[in-house]
Parts: structure tokens; C-alpha cells; sequence
């Protein structure tokens, strides 16, 4: 399906609609991932609504990532969650009992978990801008690399080291959530053992509430063994080492895994672009290091037959054979060419985006023709805006200008209804999960500029 350009007044519309949204989300210093489902800042949400909020005001952008980094715990992790005001979102504070945490950050209330490290790729992608515009944006920008560029280094380099051990080159996960596709079909098989205790507190879930039909939300069965992984991180006192002794799930993540790696590269250069990063420390070599390891883990995972990276089951030692949207990893950190060529035509190709039944050609999270596609469950098959946005940044990464516009093209037709939805039924095109949803108004903006 060939896919044309939005109109000058749609492209007007839709820019005004998607800033619109931005704004009405913005508390003053962070912004709420959603307005009523997800009332807190997100870690890599944050990421996303920086790089959208950039193409307004690079200071308001820069601030937001100011705010996340106000919540990394002593171990350099970024939490999932920085919870600003209090709410019914569920589970909230009282549930992460972070408090037995001995890195955890004074003044802020934060979940125990990290989610993928998009940060330091979306704080490239600001500097390039302000740049561009020069001036007092440009001083800005690149003040606030030089200011916080230990605090990037340190985060990745807690995935690095808490999250992989045994320098496998694949970061650990210890919850679905970490991996920010919460009930991915990739999780299926290391959640069928996840048995979550009687002496589990009873818990009640507040999400049902915010969406039309519960089926496009996981299960109770599923939701019931994330709170298990809660608990066991809260009982082994958010401990890496503890809770890989004895915690139910331990997952190598090739998503994640690429994306630290291509952030690592990123921060390699805006230190050495900036003269940061270079002390005795050796801060740059230590990302190129970090890069390297994990382009060669994610590379390492890649299965021949497919063409796909697989997550590795850490308790088992299976790889975990699906179809899903992290197959794509390997586009994300490079380091193969022919990897490289061969993910963009399949990514194109009938069994993704070009697949017959869908309604925009677009990145769907699982692959339409694999058994696991579900229609309109979550991220077991509905089309993600900024998962599309971060295949079409891949794509122009690598040089492959016109397949990434293809992609760009695509998104925003799917989004030019303004909904800006958190993710879209990838058959009928109907918009599913919250509305108003800041990272896909925000990649919205990005697709504009
Ligand atoms: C979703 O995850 C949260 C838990 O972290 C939830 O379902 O309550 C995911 O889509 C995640 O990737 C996203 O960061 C978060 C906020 O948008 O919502």
C-alpha cells in the first residue's frame, strides 16, 4: 500500500492537536504519560515526550529528562516510574515499598524496576536540533550534556554490570515490565513459571477502569504474576544479585539490549564531540565498550532460519522463539550490514508491515502471520506509534532513508485522526487503550518536524 503525504492543513492540524495534548499532560516539571491511565512520568515515555517536546521548546524537553534523572536510584538505574502526585494508579507507592531499598533516591517516591534505556538516543537527537537552530537552545543543549553526561554513563553502565554479570551482552530483565511490552507473547513461556504465593497481599487492579473493553488489557492471570515479580523484588530488598538467586523471572533482552547499545554509541560521541567523558574515567571508551558487548549479544541471538534476535530465558536457557517486534533488535544497534538489509525487507515485507490484512502499513508488535498475533490485546499484536518511530529512526540510522520515510508516511496517517491513542487495532485501524496518550503525540511532533 503505497501511502502519500499529509496535506499542509493536515500536517497543521495535527501538529497543533498533538502540542495540544503535550501541554494539557505537562504538570510543570514532567509529564504524565497519560491523562487518567498512567497519571505519573515514565522512564522511557519520558524519552519519547523529550524528543516531541524538543521541536517546541528544547529547554521544556530538557527539563523533562532533568526530572527523570531526579529519580535515579545510587546504582544509576533509572526507575520506571517517578511518582510526582499521588494516585489511584495501581500498583502505586505503598505496593513498591521502595523504602527497603538502600540505593533508592531521597525525595522521590519511584517504582523498583527500569524500563528500555531509549534516554540518551532521544538527548542525541535534541542536541542535533538545538544545534541546528544554534543560539541560546544550542548553549542549552549542550550545557546539559556536559552536566549530566555521568548520570547517562552511570545508568548504562548499572545495565552493563547489575544486569549482566556474566557479560553475556544481553541486559537481564526481572519483570515483563522492565521490557516496556508488558504481556508480549515473548514473555509467555518465562511467565508459565512465575507462580505467584498465597502470602502474595490481595491486590485490586485500577487499569480495567480506563479502557473500553478489558480483553485490550493483560489478564488477571497475567496481572497477578506481575505483582508476584513486585514482591519478590520487594523481598529480596531490590537487590540484582538477591533476587537473581531466587526470583521467578530472568530474561536476556535483545530490545533492550540494542538500545543500550546504540545509546552507549551515542553518548561515545556527544563526549568526544563535547570534550566530556574523556578524564581518567575514560567515560567514552567505557560506552564504546558497552556498545560493542551488546551489539555482539544482540547480534550473537539472531536466528539464521528467521532472520530474527530471540530473547534468551535465563532460567532455562532457552532462546524464545516469537515473532515479535523485538525480532527487529539487530536494525536498532547495527553491526552487520547484510543483518541489516535483510530485516528491512521482512520488516516491509508481507509477514510485517506489508502484511495484506492491515489497515496502515506500520511496525505491528507481533508479526500478523505468527500464531501468537492478537488483534487488539495490548502488545500481543496492536500497532505501537513509537514503535513504528523507533523502526523508521533505525532505518535512517542506517542509511535506509527511503524505507524510513515509508514508515514515517504511514504513522502519520494512522495518526491523523488526533486521538494520538496509546496503540491501534492493526486490522480495522480503531484506537485502542488511553487516548490522549503523550509518547504517541509526542513521536507525532518528531514525524512533523
Ligand atoms: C504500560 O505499562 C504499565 C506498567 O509499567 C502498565 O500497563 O500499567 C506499557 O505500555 C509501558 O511500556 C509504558 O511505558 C507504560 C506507560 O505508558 O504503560
Amino acid at each position: 500500500m503505497t501511502v502519500s503525504q499529509p496535506s499542509a492543513v493536515e500536517i497543521g492540524l495535527m501538529s497543533g492537536r498533538a502540542g495540544y495534548v503535550l501541554r494539557a499532560n505537562d504538570r510543570g516539571a514532567f509529564t504524565v504519560a497519560s491523562p487518567t491511565l498512567y497519571p505519573h512520568m515514565w522512564s522511557w515515555d519520558a524519552g519519547f515526550v523529550a524528543l516531541g517536546i524538543a521541536t517546541v521548546s528544547v529547554p521544556r524537553a530538557l527539563n523533562e529528562l532533568r526530572s527523570l534523572l531526579s529519580g535515579q536510584w545510587a546504582t544509576g538505574m533509572i526507575p520506571h516510574i517517578l511518582f510526582h502526585e499521588p494516585s489511584d494508579y495501581f500498583p502505586g507507592p505503598e505496593r513498591w515499598r521502595t523504602q527497603v531499598a538502600a540505593a533508592r533516591p531521597a525525595g522521590v517516591l519511584t517504582s523498583g524496576i527500569c524500563q528500555p534505556p531509549i534516554h540518551v538516543i532521544a538527548l542525541s537527537r535534541i542536541l542535533h536540533d538545538a544545534r541546528r537552530r544554534g543560539g541560546a537552545d544550542q548553549e542549552l543543549a549542550e550545557e546539559f550534556v556536559r552536566e549530566t553526561f555521568d548520570q547517562w554513563l552511570a545508568w548504562h553502565q548499572y545495565l552493563a554490570t547489575a544486569r549482566d554479570p556474566y557479560s553475556y551482552g544481553l541486559v537481564e530483565i526481572h519483570h515483563g515490565w522492565e521490557s516496556g511490552m508488558d504481556d508480549s507473547p515473548r514473555w509467555d513461556s518465562p511467565y508459565a513459571n512465575v507462580h505467584p504465593q498465597p502470602d502474595m497481599p490481595p491486590f485490586v487492579r485500577a487499569d480495567l477502569a480506563h479502557v473500553a473493553d478489558p480483553s485490550q488489557r493483560p489478564s488477571d492471570t497475567e496481572y497477578a504474576r506481575y505483582l508476584w515479580l513486585v514482591e519478590q523484588k520487594v523481598r529480596t530488598r531490590y537487590d540484582d544479585t538477591a533476587y537473581r538467586a531466587t526470583g521467578d523471572f530472568v530474561v536476556g533482552d535483545v530490545l533492550v539490549s540494542a538500545l543500550l547499545a546504540a545509546a552507549s554509541d551515542l553518548l561515545a560521541d556527544m563526549g568526544e564531540e563535547l570534550g566530556v567523558g574523556g578524564g581518567t574515567a575514560g567515560g567514552v571508551e567505557q560506552s564504546r565498550a558497552i556498545a560493542r558487548r551488546f551489539r555482539t549479544g544482540v547480534l550473537r541471538s539472531v536466528d539464521p532460519q528467521t532472520g530474527l534476535a530471540r530473547d534468551l530465558d535465563l532460567r532455562t536457557g532457552q532462546w524464545l522463539d516469537v515473532e515479535s517486534a523485538a525480532g527487529f533488535a539487530p536494525l536498532l544497534c547495527g553491526g552487520d550490514e547484510a543483518l541489516t538489509r535483510r530485516q528491512r525487507d521482512l520488516l516491509l515485507g508481507p509477514r510485517w508491515c506489508g502484511h495484506s490484512r492491515l489497515r496502515w502499513p506500520v511496525m505491528p508488535s507481533v508479526s500478523p502471520a505468527s500464531p501468537a498475533f492478537r488483534e487488539q490485546t495490548y502488545w500481543r499484536g496492536p500497532q505501537w506509534p513509537v514503535l513504528n518511530w523507533l523502526m523508521a529512526w533505525a532505518l535512517n540510522r542506517s542509511g535506509e532513508t527511503e524505507a524510513a520515510n515509508q514508515l514515517r508516511l504511514a504513522g502519520l496517517s494512522q495518526l491523523i485522526d488526533c486521538d494520538f491513542a496509546e496503540y491501534y487495532q492493526p486490522v480495522t485501524g480503531e484506537t485502542l487503550g488511553s487516548r490522549d496518550q503523550s509518547w504517541t503525540a509526542a513521536i507525532a511532533l518528531d514525524f512533523l518536524a
